[in-house]
């Protein structure tokens, strides 16, 4: 059939007809009909009727209106993607750490440092940067789940079985596409940090925080489960019995108080953060919001807070992205300050942070070398984030005096240094274990914190290292291990103090960095050395102090131990040192030796009741002698460098992006614009 008004419009022009066959059709006739079928038939008619240039341009407006449509549906889309990601991401963090919000990163050019010094040093021509040829370069992030909060691991099979748990957790997330981790100890390729200039105005922003671009998190294996663990254990016995004290006393179930600043709390943060303890951080955090006081009439050891209490905080911030850190930093540091008020600028060992006074111990008016050499990585920091350039100038002015000071042998420097003549004292006494051994760790991390450009830190480094093999180099009977002993008045010691292990890693970390080759061979038999120091001792764990045998002996093995010695006070240097060997080479080994110290640290000093132990003689399995006391750096840095050494994430803490203060609290490296 056709339309009827089709006929009425006169007749049809041969391609106006148009016929639709249908019921709809049918029942249209002769009544009101709007059907679809009608009203195209209608438009049809009308489209037809009009000229062929009246159509062309009708068509091609519409063509222009979809090209249109089409283009802005995809920006709108866009944005409104990037807006609902966004505030998802805030409501997220802010639902699980109250407070915190997520810092902006830090995107500024770096200035020169005014005293930066460009001289020339030949000798000292860098290396390319060894790669680090094992770990694949996984995904540029921290962000490891955290582990759920009701996670009580008890056995090996426990331990399995969580990571299951989180592998599956891990998928489903993905699935969901909706990954997103409350940590975020990453520095962005394009976050960089700058130098303070001589300017320093603005105040500085965190280096790392969780930013939109969510990265694949990577599972904790099993032997950072086993970490984890231990931590929660220790923490249980903080908590329990010593909360907002310094130490832990796990046997008498009480605490001891050495600054009375919650140092084990503070000591701890940063741990928490990198493990993803995230209830036990908000915890802590409180604490430290609600009742962390420095203005109080107390003495306290100006290395010791600094390295802990100023170096907990200001790494804290840098991978919370929260000012409160950044805020009781500032605190502490202006009252460390009067520390350097002294006639040679070398400050005194103790300051009331109350009182703002400071003074030498009451026996003498040294202070320790490694002491007021120790304490620049945290004040230049400082500095850098708040804009006030009185804490590095004061840390600077002490590593430009000891460089120009006599009384070195070639570059290792003596133990003490007198606050009023500003010169080295007791001469002739040379280690690299207690009062100097910092003092070569932060030569070469403050190069490295500052980008590789301070060339007199890299200078008295690097002759430094060749005095420790020109002096203290020597091999023991029957391994023929390499050690370190310590040089007085010419005569050589083969005493090697357990502190001394951490300098393996520093070497290694010195090589990375592109120093010589020679350094990472130095560092690997060191290592080994180290390792030794626990696998030849009853309990597997390291006396503080072992005397090597230099001449072979009928049933004796390279370490000694005197009885003076032989206690343990759960230190980190030899883990510290297997972190940094596994990171830059990739050798297992380096695992399994701390996951056998982590074991021998769960046989003999771990109290049922919560906390780890100090004991007094590593020689005895069936009584290691507790000594009751759990010091803070045990989770500080001896649980954190177990985690990092058994993670195959080489951006979990970057050590390209962080340097690591010697209290394991990382800093950023101040990268060039
Ligand atoms: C820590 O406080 C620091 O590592 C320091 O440099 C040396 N002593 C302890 C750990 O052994």
């Amino acid at each position: 059939m056709y339309s009827g008004a089709a006929a009425a419009a006169g007749p049809p022009r041969r391609d106006f007809i148009s016929v639709t066959l249908g019921p709809e059709e049918v029942v249209g006739v002769g009544g009101y009909n709007n059907s679809k079928a009608w009203r195209r038939r209608s438009c049809w008619r009308k489209w037809k009727q009009l000229s062929r240039l009246q159509r062309s341009v009708i068509l091609f407006l519409f063509a222009f209106l979809a090209v249109c449509g089409v283009i802005s549906y995809t920006s709108m889309g866009e944005a409104w993607k990037s807006i609902t990601n966004k505030s998802l991401n805030e409501q997220r963090t802010e639902q699980e750490i109250p407070g915190l919000k997520l810092a902006n990163p830090a995107v500024l050019p770096a200035p020169q440092k005014a005293d930066a010094n460009h001289g020339d040093y030949p000798e000292l021509s860098l290396q390319k940067p060894p790669k680090p040829p094992h770990v694949r370069r996984g995904p540029s992030n921290l962000q490891i789940k955290a582990p759920r909060r009701d996670m009580r691991l008890k056995t090996r099979h426990d331990a399995v079985r969580a990571v299951e748990e989180l592998i599956e957790a891990d998928k489903v997330e993905k699935t969901e596409k909706s990954i997103i981790s409350w940590r975020g100890a990453v520095i962005e390729p394009d976050q960089s940090t700058e130098p303070p200039s001589s300017k320093m105005k603005e105040p500085e922003k965190p280096s790392s925080v969780e930013g939109e671009d969510q990265k694949e998190p990577v599972p904790i294996n099993e032997r950072q489960l086993a970490v984890i663990e231990a931590f929660r254990h220790a923490w249980k016995g903080y908590k329990d019995f010593a909360w907002g004290h310094d130490e832990l006393k796990p046997l008498s179930k009480s605490y001891s108080e050495w600054f009375g600043l919650g140092l084990t709390l503070i000591d701890a943060l940063d741990t928490m953060w990198i493990f993803g303890l995230k209830e036990e951080f908000e915890e802590a955090r409180k604490w430290v919001a609600n009742d962390l006081v420095f203005d109080k009439n107390v003495d306290v050891n100006l290395f010791e807070s600094t390295i802990r209490i100023l170096g907990g905080l200001l790494s804290t911030y840098h991978l919370s992205g929260d000012s409160l850190f950044l805020e009781k930093a500032k605190d502490i540091g202006n009252r460390l300050m009067p520390a350097f008020k002294t006639p040679s600028k070398i400050p005194y060992s103790d300051v009331n942070i109350g009182r703002g006074t400071a003074h030498p111990p009451r026996w003498t008016s040294d202070s320790t070398v490694a002491e007021v050499t120790s304490i620049q990585l945290e004040f230049r920091e400082l500095s850098r984030l708040t804009g006030d350039e009185k804490f590095q100038k004061a840390v600077d002015e002490v590593m430009k005096h000891v460089h120009t000071l006599s009384g070195k042998n070639d570059g290792l420097v003596p133990m003490f240094i007198n606050t009023n003549s500003g010169q080295f004292t007791h001469l002739g006494v040379y280690t690299l274990g207690a009062r100097a051994d910092s003092y070569y760790e932060y030569l070469l991390k403050q190069w490295i914190q500052g980008g590789k450009k301070e060339n007199e830190l890299l200078e008295d480094y690097m002759r430094a290292i060749e005095g420790v093999k020109k002096h203290l180099l020597q091999r023991s009977e029957p391994k023929k291990l390499t050690f370190v002993g310590e040089l007085a008045h010419g005569h050589f010691s083969a005493k090697m103090d357990h502190l001394v292990c951490f300098l393996p890693g520093t070497l290694a970390l010195g090589a990375h960095n592109g120093l010589a080759a020679d350094h990472m061979k130095l560092a690997e038999a060191l290592t080994e050395t180290c390792y030794q120091m626990y696998a030849q001792v009853e309990t597997g764990l390291s006396p503080e102090i072992v005397h090597f045998n230099l001449h072979a002996q009928k049933g004796h093995k390279d370490v000694e131990i005197k009885p003076a010695d032989r206690h343990n006070l759960l230190r980190p240097e030899t883990v510290e040192s297997l972190f940094y060997m596994y990171r830059f080479t990739g050798d297992k080994k380096y695992q399994d030796w701390g996951w056998e110290i982590l074991q021998n640290f769960n046989r003999y000093t771990r109290v049922p009741t919560g906390g780890y132990t100090s004991i007094n003689n590593v020689q005895n399995p069936s009584n290691p002698e507790p000594r009751d006391k759990m010091e803070s750096f045990f989770l500080g840095e001896t649980l954190k460098y177990m985690f990092l050494l058994f993670s195959d994430d080489i951006d979990l803490i970057n050590l390209d992006k962080y340097v690591f203060n010697t209290e394991a609290h990382p800093l950023p490296i101040w990268m060039p614009a």
